[in-house]
Order: structure tokens, then C-alpha cells, then sequence
């Protein structure tokens, strides 16, 4: 077979090809990795299907360890807005490889990438970069508390910031009352300093501030909630959410690891118009390759280190290849590109729903530009409490019906499906024909 552009074999469409390779790497991976995976969505536990090995990818499609193509709506979970293996992030990482790794010293890139980011999220007067969104946040938080000289924070019931102690956490046996440890490993002290309450909830951060005034020192949202499926922000919830931190002294954290530079170039506090103190970023900024940053106004970054007494470091943070691949990447993102991603995602949306519709299945579709969720329930959830009560066996029935005609979909109902630029009317129409046949199975 000739090879694409890329080196890559051409995709014949969706052809499943049954073989041994995929399952020999999976005993080897499940005798090395716990649960075979070193992410545990990765594992497919909820929908009841061995995991792929995914070797490969190219624009909108992954190739597994047997051969077998799929269109693929998992993007690594974010990071592939341009598609897989773009030839733009592709090269600079090509060429930046070729000058060496890392140095253990700021790299001209690390200022390429921060102004481009800057550029596009203003709030973000002062940033730094680290290898994850988990350290991005676990910073920020450090940062928030170290700037305020107070301990509470505030999460949503559902909200996914990464495996930082002081966000697996679950809600209090009250409402508004301090945390209990949400993993085996979190302590008591380490979850007693975070309150968890429902999202989309005005009533609920009010009490919060009443219960805890000024010992708030920060409030971390996720602006579209995006790991209970999508679920996003009630009209004026954000501007709320901005006005109560302000007028207690609280600080507001976007965690836009997800939304940022997904939802507009600008992130979700672009698209709401909400800025926020502090926020997170991760996933597109390193094009998927390591990476994480948080930032903010210049008076609580000037508390980070060696500047102030607020600690935070990292071998790789900051790494040049994976600043090239972001820069590369951010540098594609147009606004043609997010309108186009956004058409794409809204025929998509309809097609689903026209073909749920067609089969009788009562699903609620939500979407937030290129993200989007399809809930096995009636109605959009609000919450997590909603989220929850979605029909869980019946979204791993589709997910496998889906699979098995080649569309790879987020191996959980309360994940985001994450649309590209290289997805396209083709992508969307093999996707929408499939659902009608899974829906109808
Ligand atoms: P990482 O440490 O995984 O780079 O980022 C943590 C994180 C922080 N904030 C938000 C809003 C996030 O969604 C994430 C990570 N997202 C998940 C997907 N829902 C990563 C997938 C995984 O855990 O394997």
C-alpha cells in the first residue's frame, strides 16, 4: 500500500480487521500498567469493551494495533483540534528536535508560545508553564491560597481538575460543608480545606460564602463543564459566579484546560465575556504534546516563585518541542477554522438527533462549539446530579455499536466528544448513518 503524505497508510473506511497483535500488547500493557492503561479512562471500563491500542493517527482518524481505522471523537482528549499528525505542528516539532531536547534553561520558544497565549487571553497578564493541567492546577491553587492567606476551595460536583489532592474531593455530609477525601489516599486535612457544591447553583456558592466569608480564598470552575459530559454554564451563572468571588474577596479560577482555545481562540472567558483571576490551561497549548500553564493578573503571579514565596518548578516545564508544536498549533487556529469546527459540530448535532428521533430513542444532545455530549436521558443535565441519572448501559451499547462500524467515541457517557478541523461532512455523515444503525439496534 502507498503511504500518505505523512508516512501513514491511507485508512480503507473502517475496515475491521480481526487480529493478534492488539491483544498480545494488551496482556503485556495489563501486566506492566495497573489496569493495563497509564490513564484510567484509557482502560474503557465503562462500556464494557477490551481497550484499543492506538498506534497511529491521521487527520480526523486512528489507526488501533490491529490495522483497524476509526473516526475518532477523542482527540486525545482535546489536544487534536487540527487533526492527527497536522504537518504544520509536525515539522516544528521536526526541526525544534533537531536543535536538541531540552536545556534546563528558558528556551526562546517558551516566550514564542507565552505571547501568543497572552495575546489571545488577556487576563492572563503573567503565566507559567508546567507538563499538565494537573500541576497547572495544583499551582494555581497553591498560588490562590499563598496570594489570599486563605484556605477554602470551592469546586462543583462533578468538575474534573486534574488528581491534585485538594480536588478529589466529595462533598460534605451538608451542603456547603467542607469536603471528604474522593480517592483512597487523600487525607482528611487534605480534602477538610475544599467545599463541593452543585454547579449551575446560585443559591448554593451564596451559602458557601456565608457559611465560610472570608476564609474563601479561591473558587475553581470548569466555565463549561465538560467531564460529566457537557454541561454548559446557565445563562448569567458565570457573571454570578465573577460577582460573589469579587465581593468576598474570593479569587475566581477558570480551569480552561479543556475550553481554552477549544470553545473561541480566547477560551470560554472569551466566549461568556467573564474574566476570571486566574486560569489553567493545558491539552491544545502543546498541540498534544506535555503541557499545562496558569496565569493571571500580574499582582497574585508576582507571589510565584523566585519572585515570591509561592513554590512551583519543573524539570521539563515550559519543554521547546512541545512550545513548538503549541505555537504551531495555536498559529492555525483562525476564526475561519473555529467557524468551520463550529458548522461541522452543529451538523453533527442534528444528524444525531434526527437519527435519535428516526429510532425513537429520548437522548439529550448538548454542545458547546466543537464539544459536544450525547446523555442517554430525556433532558440536558444542569448538574452532575442530573448527569448521573443517564442511562449508562445504554450509552455502552451505542458506544460498541459505534465502535464496531468504525467511530470511536469517548469511552464514557460523561466525557466530551471533541470535534476537529480535520473532521469533515464525509466524517459526519458516516458518523450520523452509523448512530441510526446503533440506535436502531
Ligand atoms: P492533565 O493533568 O490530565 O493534563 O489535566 C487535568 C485536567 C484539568 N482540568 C480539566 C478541566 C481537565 O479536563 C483535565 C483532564 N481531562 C481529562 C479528560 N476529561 C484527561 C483524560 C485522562 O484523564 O486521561
Amino acid at each position: 500500500m502507498s503511504t500518505g503524505s505523512t508516512g501513514h497508510v491511507p485508512h480503507p473506511a473502517g475496515g475491521q480487521v480481526a487480529g493478534g497483535r492488539q491483544a498480545l500488547l494488551r496482556q503485556e500493557a495489563e501486566s506492566l500498567f495497573p489496569g493495563g492503561v497509564n490513564s484510567p479512562v484509557r482502560a474503557f471500563g465503562s462500556v464494557g469493551r477490551p481497550p484499543l491500542l492506538i498506534d497511529a493517527g491521521e487527520g480526523p482518524r486512528v489507526r488501533d494495533a490491529d490495522g483497524n481505522w476509526y473516526i475518532d471523537y477523542i482527540a486525545s482528549w482535546g489536544p487534536a483540534i487540527l487533526g492527527h499528525a497536522h504537518p504544520a505542528p509536525v515539522e516544528a516539532v521536526r526541526e525544534t528536535a533537531l536543535r536538541g531536547f531540552a536545556f534546563g534553561a528558558t528556551s526562546p520558544l517558551e516566550v514564542e508560545l507565552g505571547n501568543r497565549i497572552r495575546n489571545a487571553m488577556p487576563s492572563m497578564e503573567r503565566l507559567r508553564f508546567t507538563s499538565s493541567g494537573t500541576e497547572a492546577v495544583m499551582s494555581a491553587l497553591r498560588l490562590a491560597r499563598g496570594a489570599t492567606g486563605r484556605d477554602i476551595i470551592v469546586k462543583f460536583a462533578g468538575g474534573y481538575h486534574g488528581h491534585g489532592d485538594s480536588l478529589l474531593v466529595d462533598a460534605g455530609s451538608g451542603l456547603a460543608t467542607l469536603g471528604l477525601p474522593g480517592s483512597e489516599g487523600v487525607t482528611g486535612g487534605a480534602a477538610r480545606d475544599t467545599v463541593v457544591v452543585p454547579y449551575n447553583d446560585p443559591t448554593a456558592i451564596a451559602q458557601v460564602f456565608e457559611r465560610h466569608e472570608d476564609r474563601v480564598a479561591a473558587v475553581i470552575v470548569e466555565p463549561v463543564a465538560a467531564n460529566v459530559g457537557v454541561i454548559p454554564p446557565q445563562p448569567g451563572y458565570l457573571e454570578w459566579l465573577r460577582e460573589v468571588t469579587a465581593s468576598n474577596g474570593a479569587l475566581l479560577i477558570f480551569d480552561e484546560v479543556i475550553t481554552g482555545f477549544r470553545v473561541a481562540r480566547g477560551g470560554a472567558q472569551a466566549r461568556y465575556g467573564v474574566t476570571p483571576d486566574l486560569t489553567t490551561l493545558g491539552k491544545i497549548i502543546g498541540g498534544g504534546l506535555p503541557v499545562g500553564a496558569y496565569g493571571g493578573r500580574n499582582d497574585l503571579m508576582r507571589h510565584v516563585a523566585p519572585e515570591g514565596g509561592v513554590y512551583q518548578a519543573g524539570t521539563l516545564s515550559g519543554h521547546p518541542i512541545a512550545m513548538a508544536a503549541g505555537a504551531a498549533t495555536l498559529d492555525l487556529l483562525t476564526e475561519d477554522v473555529y467557524l468551520a469546527i463550529e458548522e461541522t459540530a452543529a451538523e453533527l448535532e442534528t444528524g444525531l438527533r434526527y437519527a435519535a428521533q428516526q429510532a425513537g430513542r429520548e437522548v439529550a444532545i448538548t454542545r458547546v462549539g466543537s464539544l459536544l455530549t450525547l446523555f442517554f436521558r430525556p433532558t440536558p443535565p444542569r448538574n452532575w446530579a442530573e448527569a448521573g441519572t443517564s442511562d449508562r448501559a445504554a450509552y455502552a451499547r451505542f458506544f460498541g455499536a459505534m465502535l464496531d462500524q468504525g467511530i470511536l467515541l469517548p469511552p464514557s457517557q460523561f466525557e466530551a466528544w471533541f470535534l476537529g478541523a480535520s473532521h469533515t461532512s464525509a466524517e459526519i455523515t458516516a458518523t450520523v448513518a452509523a448512530a441510526r444503525r446503533a440506535f436502531a439496534a
